[in-house]
C-alpha cells in the first residue's frame, strides 16, 4: 500500500466531531433496539459472521467473478483476510472511517469485508465521483484514507488513484489495492473482528441534497436483517448468479439484496465493468446470470438492444433507483421473457419490492411494498395530518432498518426526522389498500436523473463562481430515457462583449473535478427567470421548459 501523505492533524475538527459523534451514537433507542430482537430481525450478525457462515457452508462454490478471475468462498475469505492484514499493517483501526473509490471489481467485495473484520467503516464513493466529491467525502466523514484501485481496470476506465490522490485533503492517505492482492496467501493467525453488531458498519451517502451529502449510519444488525429478508423476498439462494451491473457502492447494489445478499446465501457475483448492453449481455450468456438490477435508463437501453432475442438465463430484473414508467415496465416479460421486480429503496433504510409472484398490473404499476410488516409507512399533507387510503402525500417511515438520525448533523436531524423518529422521505407517494406504494413525485429539492441523485444547489453555487454567470437556476426537465435531465438557466452579466458559451461553463465544471453525471444536459442563457406570484424564482415553471425563459 502507497502511503502519500502523512500529516493527520489538518483534518482535526472535523475528526474530532465525527469521532465523538460515532462514540455517543445511539442509532436507536434501546427499547426499540430490544423489540426488534425480540421480534428476531436482529439476530447480533456481523458483516464477518455472514461472511464466515457463507465460508463454511459453500466454500468451493464460486463467490465472485471479474473477467477470468473465480474466487470461491474460500478464496474470498483469503483475499479479505490477507488484505485486512495489509491495511492493519499501514494503520487501519477500528472505528476508522475509510473512503472506498472502487469500480466494480473483485476487489470491491474483499475490501469492503476486509475493512469489517478490522471494525473499521468503508465510507461509499461511488466511481463516478471525482476530485471534488472524494475531498468532500472524505473531510465530512473525517476519513483516514482512501482506498482505491491500483490497476487500469479497464482500458476506457478513469484512472481512479489519480483522481483519489488529487482529491485526498491534506492528512488524508491513499491506500491501493490490486489483484495481487486476490491472491495473498491468508494470514498464519485468524483475526477475530471486534466490530459490534449494533455498532455502525459502514457510512452510505445521502443522494445530493441542499448542504451536501448526508452520512447515513447503518449498524451492522439493522443492514443485515434488510441483507437477509431482501434475498428471501427475491428468491436468491446457491444457484443463482447476480450481475453487478449498477456502481457497487450504491446501497441497491450491495443490500437489495444485492452482493451481501448474495454472499449470504452463496449465490455468485459477477462484477460487470460498465451496464452497456455491448459489455453485459457477453457476461450474462458466459455465466448463466439470472438476476440482475438496473436503473431506469439502463432497462430501456437493455430492451433496445435485444431485438426480441431472449437473454436466457435471466429469470428476473431489478429495477429501482427512480420512476419507472409503466409502459416500459409492461414490455419486460414479453421482450425479455422473464420477470421485472420494482425497487423503490433509499439509502437511508426502507426498501419496497413488488413480490415475484404479484400479479402483472401490480409488478408494472405500483413500486412494491415494503421488505417487513415493522416497516412503518405515513403518508402525510403539508401540516404532516394522515391523508385517506391511495391519496397522494409525503411518505415518512420508521422501521427495523431505517436510521434515526444522520451522523452528526443536528440541525439537518431536526428537519428530516420527525419528533417521534419517523424519517422524511421527501418523496410523494400514495399507498392503496393492500400497502402496495405509487411514487407520484417528489418534494426535495433534488434532481433524480436516471437514479443517480443530484442537489441543483451545488451545481449552482459552482456555476456562481464562473465570470459570465450573473446568476443561475438549475433544475430537473422531464426526460423520456433518464425520467429527468439536467437543466441550468443562466442570466449572463450584462457587461459581456461576447456572448457567452454553454460548452465553456460545462468544461468549466468538470475542470472543478465534478463527476460527469452532474453536468447540465442543457445550459440556456436568459434574461431573466420566471417568478412565482411573489418574486421568486419560478422552478416549476422552469421544469417546463416552454414557460422557461418567461
Ligand atoms: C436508491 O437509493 P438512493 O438513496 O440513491 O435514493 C433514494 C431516492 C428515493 O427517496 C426516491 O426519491 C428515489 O431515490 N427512488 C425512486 C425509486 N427508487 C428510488 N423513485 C421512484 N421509483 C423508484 N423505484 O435509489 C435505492 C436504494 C435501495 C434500493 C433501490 C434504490
Amino acid at each position: 500500500l502507497r502511503v502519500v501523505d502523512e500529516a493527520w492533524t489538518d483534518l482535526r475538527p472535523a475528526s474530532l466531531r465525527v469521532e465523538h459523534a460515532l462514540r455517543t451514537f445511539r442509532a436507536y433507542p434501546d427499547d426499540v433496539a430490544a423489540a426488534h430482537r425480540a421480534r428476531g430481525h436482529w439476530i447480533g450478525q456481523t458483516f464477518t459472521d455472514l461472511l464466515d457462515a457463507a465460508v463454511e457452508r459453500f466454500g468451493s462454490r464460486p463467490a465472485v467473478i471479474d473477467g477470468d478471475r473465480v474466487l470461491d468462498y474460500h478464496g474470498l475469505d483469503r483475499a479479505v483476510r490477507a488484505l485486512a492484514e495489509r491495511l492493519a499493517d499501514d494503520g487501519i483501526r477500528r472505528g476508522d472511517r475509510v473512503v472506498l473509490f472502487l469500480p466494480n471489481v473483485a476487489e470491491h467485495p474483499v475490501a469492503v469485508f476486509a475493512l469489517a473484520l478490522l471494525g473499521a467503516l468503508p465510507v461509499f464513493a461511488l466511481p463516478a465521483h471525482r476530485e471534488r466529491e472524494l475531498a468532500d467525502i472524505a473531510t465530512r466523514s473525517a476519513a483516514r484514507a482512501i482506498l482505491t484501485l491500483g490497476r487500469p481496470a479497464d482500458a476506457a476506465d478513469a484512472d481512479y488513484a489519480g483522481i483519489a490522490g488529487r482529491g485526498a485533503p491534506a492528512g488524508v492517505r491513499v491506500l491501493l489495492v490490486a489483484s495481487a492482492d486476490l491472491d495473498a496467501p491468508a494470514p498464519a493467525s485468524r483475526r477475530e473482528s471486534p466490530a459490534r453488531p449494533d455498532a455502525v458498519a459502514f457510512l452510505q451517502l445521502s443522494g445530493g441534497t441542499t448542504g451536501g451529502p448526508k452520512l447515513i449510519p447503518r449498524t451492522h444488525d439493522d443492514y443485515l436483517y434488510s441483507v437477509r429478508e431482501s434475498a428471501a423476498i427475491c428468491g436468491l439462494d446457491e444457484h443463482s448468479v447476480m450481475l453487478v451491473a449498477l456502481p457497487a457502492s450504491h446501497n441497491f447494489t450491495m443490500s437489495s439484496p444485492g452482493i451481501l445478499g448474495a454472499i449470504a446465501v452463496g449465490a455468485c457475483v459477477v462484477m460487470c465493468p460498465a451496464p452497456s448492453p455491448d459489455i453485459a449481455f457477453p457476461l450474462i450468456e458466459r455465466h448463466g446470470v439470472t438476476t440482475v438490477a438496473l436503473v431506469p435508463p439502463l432497462l430501456i437501453a437493455w430492451l433496445d438492444a435485444t431485438h426480441g432475442e431472449r437473454l436466457r438465463s435471466l429469470r428476473t430484473i431489478q429495477v429501482g433507483g427512480a420512476k419507472l414508467s409503466e409502459a416500459v415496465a409492461r414490455r419486460v416479460r414479453p421482450e425479455l421473457g422473464c420477470t421485472l421486480q420494482q425497487v423503490f429503496g433509499m439509502a437511508e433504510g426502507l426498501v419496497n419490492y413488488t413480490r415475484l409472484d404479484d400479479d402483472e398490473e401490480t409488478i408494472v404499476t405500483t413500486q412494491g411494498r415494503p421488505i417487513s410488516a415493522d416497516d412503518e409507512v405515513r403518508v402525510v399533507d403539508d401540516h404532516d395530518q394522515p391523508v385517506p387510503t391511495g391519496t397522494p402525500g409525503h411518505l415518512l417511515t420508521r422501521g427495523p432498518y431505517t436510521i434515526r438520525a444522520y451522523l452528526a448533523d443536528d440541525a439537518v436531524n431536526r428537519s428530516a426526522f420527525t419528533a417521534d423518529g419517523f424519517y422524511r422521505t421527501g418523496d410523494l407517494v400514495s399507498v392503496d389498500d393492500r400497502g402496495y406504494i405509487r411514487v407520484v413525485g417528489r418534494a426535495k429539492d433534488q434532481i433524480n436523473r436516471g437514479g443517480e441523485k443530484v442537489a441543483p444547489e451545488e451545481l449552482e453555487n459552482l456555476l456562481l463562481g464562473h465570470p459570465v454567470v450573473h446568476d443561475v437556476s438549475v433544475v430537473g426537465v422531464p426526460d423520456d430515457t433518464l425520467g429527468e435531465r439536467i437543466a441550468a438557466y443562466v442570466i449572463p452579466r450584462r457587461d459581456l462583449e461576447q456572448a457567452p458559451r454553454a460548452i465553456e461553463l460545462r468544461r468549466f465544471l468538470a475542470d472543478r473535478g465534478v463527476a460527469r453525471f452532474k453536468l447540465p444536459d442543457t445550459i440556456e442563457f436568459v434574461a431573466a427567470f420566471p417568478t412565482t406570484g411573489v418574486g421568486k424564482v419560478s422552478k416549476v415553471r422552469q421544469r417546463t421548459p416552454e414557460s422557461a425563459a418567461r
